[in-house]
Parts: C-alpha cells; structure tokens; sequence
C-alpha cells in the first residue's frame, strides 16, 4: 500500500480564500505526486478548449471565449488522476488476492494507477489475471443469455460519452431490459422528477448569459469551491458586477466567502480576494423547505401588507393582515415604500403563466414564523432580510446542489426552488432561471440520450423503427431498486460502465454481503476500486481509455462529446497517449459485448467503432430536434445549445402552465429508536481531496483537516451537551430503521461552525450508516444529506 495518511492529523481553521496561492501550489503537487510533471502544463492547457478534451471533472461551463488556463485545481487533480503513470497491470493483480485487497482503503486502491488488461476472477487463487478480450466477451455474452433479461442491472457513471450511453442502453433495451440505473439516481433525480413537475423542464433552464446579465443569485447546498470551481470565475464576475449573492448553506462553505483567482497575476501579487456570498445564512440541513417557505411568506404578505394599504389592488385581494415585527420587516416595507412598487409579487407573470398560487401563498401565509424558525435555524429576521433582497432585484438567478436534491424532501425543496423563482417570474427572462449544478460530466447528457429507467422517458418507438426490435415496455430499475433486487437475489447480472456502485449507494454492508452472489459482475473501468476486489461468480474488469486519452479507430482519431450543467453539448478529443496498448474505448467495448450477447441484428456496430461521427448520426437520427446537425456543430465555441422550452415560457407540464407545488410539510417525519433528544441530524460531504468515491488525498483544505476523512463536524454545544470532547473518538449509530444496527466507529470529533442538533462526516466512509429505504418518496434519491443519528463516545481511539 502507498501513500498512508499521516499518523497525526491536522486539525486548524484555513484562514485563506478559494483558489489563491494554496491552489497553484496544490496543481504542482498534484502533477508531481503521478509522476507527470513535464507533459502535465502541455496537456492542460487543452482542458475545455473548443479544440481540446472537456475535463473529466465536473460539468461547469465551457465558455466560448475560453480564458488561457481554462482548469481548476481540481479539474488538474482529476487529469493528473486519469494520466497517472502509475499501472495496475497484471503482476499487480499476481501478487494480491482479491481478499486482500478487500482490506485496502478507496485511496489505496485506485491510487495503483491505470488498468492495463482486461482481467477474469479465478476462483482457483482468488486473483484477477488477464485474459483475452475475445475469450471475455464470448463468456460474458453466453452467461447474459442465460439470464432473462429482468435480472440483469446496466449501470452508468455519469462520466461516459454521449457516444457511448447512447450504445450502451441501446444495447440494454436490445438484451430487453429496461434495468438502467444510474448515478442521477443518487444525485439530482430530484431535480428530474421535480423540476418537470413544477416547469415542465427536467434540468436547470439557466445558460452562462444569465450569469452576466443577472441582478441577484441565490445560491443554494452547493460547495463552489470544491465541486464546481470554474464558476467561482462568474461568480467573482457577478460579485464584481455588485450584484448580491445570497447563500444557504449548512457550513461556512470558503468558496462561497472569498475568492482570489489563481490566474490573475494581478490578485496573487496585490492579494486581492473578492468576497462571494454579500449575504451568507446557515440553515440546519433539511431545514431548506422551511427557509424558502420563510422567504416566500415573508414576499407575499409583504405582498399583501401593499394592496391592504391601497397601493394597489388585484382581483381577488381582500384585506389580510399586516404584522411588520421584526426590523427586518419594517425595512423591508420602507425599501419597498421608497421604490415606489405597486406589487412585491409579479402578478401578470402568476396570472398568465401559473397554477396553484392562491393554495401556496396560504400555505405560505399560515406557517407560524416560530415554526419556520426552529426547522429551518433561521431568524425571521434572516429570512425577511433575504425576501428583500430576492424583491428588489429585477432578475434573480437561484443556483443549487445536492443539499437539497438528497434529502428526504428533495423533490419539495425542488418544488420551493421553483415556488421561490415563480413568485416574481424569475424563469424565462434573462438573467433570471435555475441552474441546477450537476456532478458528472457528462450525467445531464446520458438522460439526454437513453439512459434511464423510465420507459417513458426513452425514446423507444424511434429505436424500434431504426433498429427493427420490440424494446421493453416496462419500468426498469432505479439505483435503489437494483440494491433491493441484489439484497433478494433477483438480480443476477451486474454490468457497469464506470463508477464504484458499492461504495457509492447507501446499505454498503448488506449490499456487500450480498454482491457475491450475484452470477456475473462486469466492470467497465479505468482504475480499481473496491466494486471490482468485491464481485460476482463470473468476474471481469475490463479497462478502458479515459477521454483525455487519444482514441485512434479505423477511421482515425476520435472524438466524443459531453452536455454540460447548462445544456450545451461540446466535442472532446482526447490528447494523452493510453496508458497501454491493451485497453479499449468505451464504444468499442459496448459493441463488442452487443455483439457476443445480441448475434445479428440490425446496429451497425462496427461502422459505429469505426468512426463516432455515424454514432453521433444515429443519435441525431434518434432526437432530430435536439441533436440538429450534431457533427457540424459538435466543435462550435461555447457548445450546442439544447432547446429549452421553459426558458421561453413554454410549459412542457399537464397544466400547461407552470405550477406552483406545495409540499404539505416542513419536515420529514422520522420513526426515531431510542431517546430523540440525543439524535443529531448528519449530512455527508465531499472533501476538497476527492471525486466522489475516488479519494485523491487526505487534505480538506478549505475545511482545515488535513492527514484524516475519519472524522465529525459538531457544534460546540452539542459536543458539551452530549458529554462529548472536541478531537475525542466517537460512534455514530443510526437512529431510525433499528431492525439493523448500523454504525460507524472511531470518527474524530472536530469542533466546527455548523448549527446546533446537525452534524457533517464524510462520504463514503458513512454509508454504512443509511438504510436503503431512507430516500425521497418520489425520486428515491437517497437522502445522504439527512439522516438521524446517535453521536455516543467511543471505546476504540479515532482510526484515522
Ligand atoms: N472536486 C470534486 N468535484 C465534484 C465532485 C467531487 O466529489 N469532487 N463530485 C461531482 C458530483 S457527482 C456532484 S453531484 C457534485 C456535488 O457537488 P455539491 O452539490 O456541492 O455536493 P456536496 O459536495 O455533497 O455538498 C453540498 C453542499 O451542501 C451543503 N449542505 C449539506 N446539507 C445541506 C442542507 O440540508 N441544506 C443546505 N442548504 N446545504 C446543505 C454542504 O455544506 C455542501 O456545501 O460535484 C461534482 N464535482
Ligand atoms: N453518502 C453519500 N453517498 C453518495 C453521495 C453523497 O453525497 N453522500 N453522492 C452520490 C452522488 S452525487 C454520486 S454522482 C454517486 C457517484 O457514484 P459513481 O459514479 O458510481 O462513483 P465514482 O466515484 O464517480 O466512480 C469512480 C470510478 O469510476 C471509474 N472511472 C473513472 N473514469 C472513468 C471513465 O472514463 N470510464 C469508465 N468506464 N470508468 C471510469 C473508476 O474506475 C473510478 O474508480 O455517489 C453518490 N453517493
Ligand atoms: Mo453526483
């Protein structure tokens, strides 16, 4: 094993901004740390150019007038990670068995580098050893015959091209199965069922023009500076611009404080940092529902407060009480008073555009500020400070992550997002609209081309007639569905393009327990991760080309293509030699299998390996509307825009208008086991050192932690009132669902700024602790930002 963290950690408060010098320093480390310091600076300087690869990283972005270095720190970290020159080859594989390595950390696994050979288990000696392709992909399509086609799950990470989705649920649907889970499923479904819902849109409607023209951002559960921190630039171009940024968050999240740019010599040399967030409110977390029901109560009667004094009147108004307490109110009314406004709502936007206002706004109205309060740990006062700010904007941009799409209430804290932007028409004007953050870079674009679940949302009947099969009809698997039919046993096949399901989904030990058992587990991957060492009867990993790396086919060089954040689509050719001769592309290794397990049919796999351009043909074939012209566009500065109907006012819903949704509660209701007042509220994070289950290194830099992911963030008061101490080793034992004990042990306790009763650890050293069934009714998104637990000392010292 390499690289052990250090065996004392370091916990001490980062007093710098997001980016600076701490950022430069860290791409050098980063480079040198795979060994590619030389080729390292020549490769980036193509990271999400019109002409280069698009980063590997997040989905922020791509502008059309690209700055020089158009990277991040972590967009380096997520190069260097795939360029490594570090190989898990086969005489890795000879000297450890898979049990073995079964005891290795997530860190320790991937940090072996590249995969070099396609690998079959050997049950003989417990090893992964090479094996021909040809002789892998006649076993895997002979054992996926065997199976019907309802027990087989295809998975997708959201990394994998549109080129390559696109063939891989095609090939699914052809097998017949409508088993396509995928890691939307643990992110943004929320968004996918609930925005539809509400605006008729499954993603955001904001585009990076929204950014310059806005004149107020929301920004919501989402950690710039370490999820997405190219747009901490168009932040900085808003903040500059002196356009107020309000922000809820449960941490004081640094990439939303300040901001110095790594890449202006003038801010490193002179020190200059622009502060992010003008307005920076920390809400417990589930306490969002209950924040933006604040907000929005505080808008309507404010509203109200307007017409009752005969300001002016709109149908249907009558005289509703007027109780201006707090001072935050009463200058709320005077800002309003001085602006000369006739109405705080737009009520010809409500009127023309929406359903359900009247039944929201007394929901709205009937909420005590009390209650609104204690579940959101927010003052009244905040929440009519914030209203203010949203009412004397013109156009209001309101940006959000997964701190509210994974929660037990995700597709209501969708709906409020909707509700909040609704109020005052903030969708479909510029400088207004939603920007949902995605995760993967290219996890937006995989639904854009198949990859889902829901037959109804696949464009069978085109595959049908291109392709001359009968797809399936019936609803397939979402990621929590394939768990509960790997936990009975109906599922027997596990493919996989890409991702670290079993580190990812929540129940990991049960899950673990029962994935041998599965008959065949096929991994499609570029580096080795605990889904692999963990496996079926019949085991393969087989390695592919990452896209950074060149993708020589018959017809040459290829390139693929990604949709980003905000629905534009952009070409990437990679530029780094593969990291070895052996490996395939994605396409490639799709179309084999199809092949092996389909026989004839009526998809030109082959042409398609070939030459991508006639995949990016038949996907244009498929969805003439979105993909016009695919080919000819595909390398247009600033991608191919999406259509999207919201951002014109054209309600794709039931309606046909755009609907106000309300939830019918503040809270979830949870079934606690044991004495509810010792229950803190946890939420899992990403550290500063990760991408998602690939954990690069043990620094939480703008967290302050360093040398150790083997910890708990805790309020002061809480660490007291549990009898607790700060650096002292603790357990953390879920609360609810207690038919199954499920704990996580020896965390260190680290004092920190987050609001009392909540708690904050990290992801995936938790999931252990959450049950399978606690997710979101609707989306079954798992609710990895809200679980009720028991935080009690613990009889073993922190296992960093
Ligand atoms: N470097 C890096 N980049 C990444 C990833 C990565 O792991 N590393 N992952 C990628 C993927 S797949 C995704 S989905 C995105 C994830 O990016 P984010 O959406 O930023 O997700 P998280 O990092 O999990 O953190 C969410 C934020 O929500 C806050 N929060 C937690 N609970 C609550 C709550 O209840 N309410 C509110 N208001 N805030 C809350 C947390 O403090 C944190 O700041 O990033 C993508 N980009
Ligand atoms: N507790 C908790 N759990 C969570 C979350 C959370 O916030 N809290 N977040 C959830 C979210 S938002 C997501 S998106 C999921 C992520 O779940 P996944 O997408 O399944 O996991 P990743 O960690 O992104 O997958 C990493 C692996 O992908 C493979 N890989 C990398 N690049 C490529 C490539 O180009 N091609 C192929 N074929 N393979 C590649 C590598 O082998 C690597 O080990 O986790 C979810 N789980
Ligand atoms: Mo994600």
């Amino acid at each position: 094993m390499t690289a052990a963290p250090k065996t004392h950690p370091s916990i001490k408060p980062y007093d710098g901004p997001a980016g600076g010098w701490g950022s430069a320093k860290a791409v050098g480390e980063i480079l040198l740390r795979e060994h590619i310091p030389a080729a390292g600076p020549t490769l980036l300087a193509h990271q999400n150019k019109p002409d280069g690869y698009m980063c590997v990283s997040c989905a922020w972005a791509k502008p059309a007038k690209t700055r020089p270095l158009e990277f991040c720190e972590n967009g380096a970290k997520a190069t260097a990670w795939e360029v490594t020159h570090r190989k898990a080859d086969p005489s890795f594989f000879a000297k450890h068995t898979l049990s073995e390595l079964e005891a290795w950390r997530d860190h320790d696994l991937e940090e072996q580098g590249r995969l070099t050979h396609p690998m079959r288990w050997n049950p003989a000696n417990d090893r992964y050893e090479p094996v021909d392709w040809t002789a892998a992909f006649e076993e895997i399509g002979k054992e996926l015959r065997l199976l019907s086609p309802r027990q087989v799950d295809f998975y997708t990470s959201g990394r994998a091209s549109l080129e390559a989705s696109y063939m891989y649920q095609l090939f699914a649907r052809m097998f017949g199965s409508n088993n396509l889970p995928d890691s939307s499923n643990m992110c943004h479904e929320s968004t996918s069922v609930g925005l539809p819902e509400s605006i008729g849109a499954s993603v955001g409607t904001a585009i990076l023009s929204d950014f310059q023209n806005t004149s107020c951002i929301f920004y919501i559960a989402q950690n710039v500076g370490t999820s997405s921190p190219r747009m901490l630039h168009d932040l900085q171009d808003a903040a500059d611009r002196g356009v107020p940024i309000v922000t809820f968050n449960l941490l004081r999240e640094r990439g939303l404080e300040r901001f110095k740019n790594p890449q202006a010599p003038g801010e490193m040399l002179t020190g200059k940092e622009t502060p992010i967030s003008s307005e920076y409110y920390q809400v417990k977390n589930g306490g969002d529902v209950a924040a933006l029901f604040g907000i929005c109560k505080a808008l309507i009667e404010a509203d109200d407060a307007l017409h009752s004094s005969g300001a002016s009147k709109v149908a249907g108004d009558d005289d509703r009480p007027q109780d201006l307490s707090s001072a935050a109110e009463v200058a709320f009314a005077a800002s309003i008073a001085a602006a000369d406004k006739k109405h705080v709502l737009d009520h010809d936007f409500i009127r023309q555009h929406t359903t359900g206002f009247e039944e929201f706004a007394a929901a709205a109205r009937a909420y005590e500020w009390g209650e609104l309060e204690r579940v959101s740990g927010l003052t009244r006062a905040q929440m009519s400070q914030a209203a203010q700010t949203y009412a004397n904007a013109q156009t209001v941009l309101i940006i959000y992550g997964m701190g509210v799409t994974q929660q037990v209430m995700g597709v209501d804290n969708v709906h409020m997002i909707a509700n909040l932007a609704l109020l005052r028409g903030n969708i479909g004007k510029p400088g207004a609209n939603i920007c949902a953050v995605r995760g993967h870079s290219n996890v937006q674009g995989q639904r854009t081309v198949g990859i889902t679940e829901k037959p109804g949302l696949a464009p069978l009947d085109k595959l049908a007639e291109l392709y001359h099969f009968e797809p399936p009809r019936w609803t397939g698997r979402s990621t929590v569905e394939t768990c509960e039919a790997i936990l009975k046993g109906e599922a027997r096949g596990f493919i996989s393009l890409g991702g670290n399901f079993l580190r990812a989904i929540p129940e990991t030990e049960a899950m673990e327990a029962a994935w041998p058992k599965l008959r065949l587990t096929v991994q499609i991957a570029t580096k080795l991760n605990r889904s692999h060492v963990i496996h079926g009867e019949i085991a393969y990993v087989l390695p592919c080309l990452g896209r950074i790396e060149i993708d020589q086919q018959e017809s040459g060089a290829q390139a693929v293509s990604i949709e980003s954040s905000i629905a534009h689509f952009h070409g990437s050719r990679g530029r780094a030699t593969p990291a070895s001769q052996e490996i395939r592309s994605e396409p490639a290794i799709i179309a084999e299998m199809a092949k092996a397990t389909l026989g004839a049919s009526d998809v030109p796999w082959d042409r398609w390996v070939a030459d991508y351009s006639e995949i990016r043909n038949a996907i244009e074939r498929t969805y003439p509307e979105t993909f016009k012209n695919f080919n000819e566009r595909l390398f247009q500065p600033g991608g191919i825009p999406r259509p999207l109907p919201a951002r014109e006012r054209k309600w794709v819903t039931k309606t046909g208008k755009a609907n106000f949704i309300t939830p019918e509660r503040l809270f979830p209701q949870f079934d606690i086991q044991g004495d509810a007042r010792n229950v803190l509220h946890l939420s899992t994070l990403r550290s500063n050192d990760q991408f998602n289950t690939t954990i690069y290194g043990y620094s939480d830099r703008f967290r302050g932690v360093d040398g150790t992911r083997r910890i708990v963030f805790m309020n002061a008061e809480d660490i007291a009132r549990l009898g607790l101490a700060n650096g002292g080793s603790v357990d953390l034992r879920t609360a609810i669902d207690t038919s199954v004990s499920r704990q996580v042990s020896g965390l260190r306790v680290i004092e920190y700024n987050i609001p009392n009763g909540c708690c904050a650890a990290y992801y995936p050293e938790c999931n252990p602790l959450f049950p399978l069934g606690h997710h979101d009714a609707k989306s079954k998104t798992p609710s990895y930002k809200l679980l009720p637990v028991f935080v009690t000392r613990s009889e073993i010292a922190p296992t960093d």
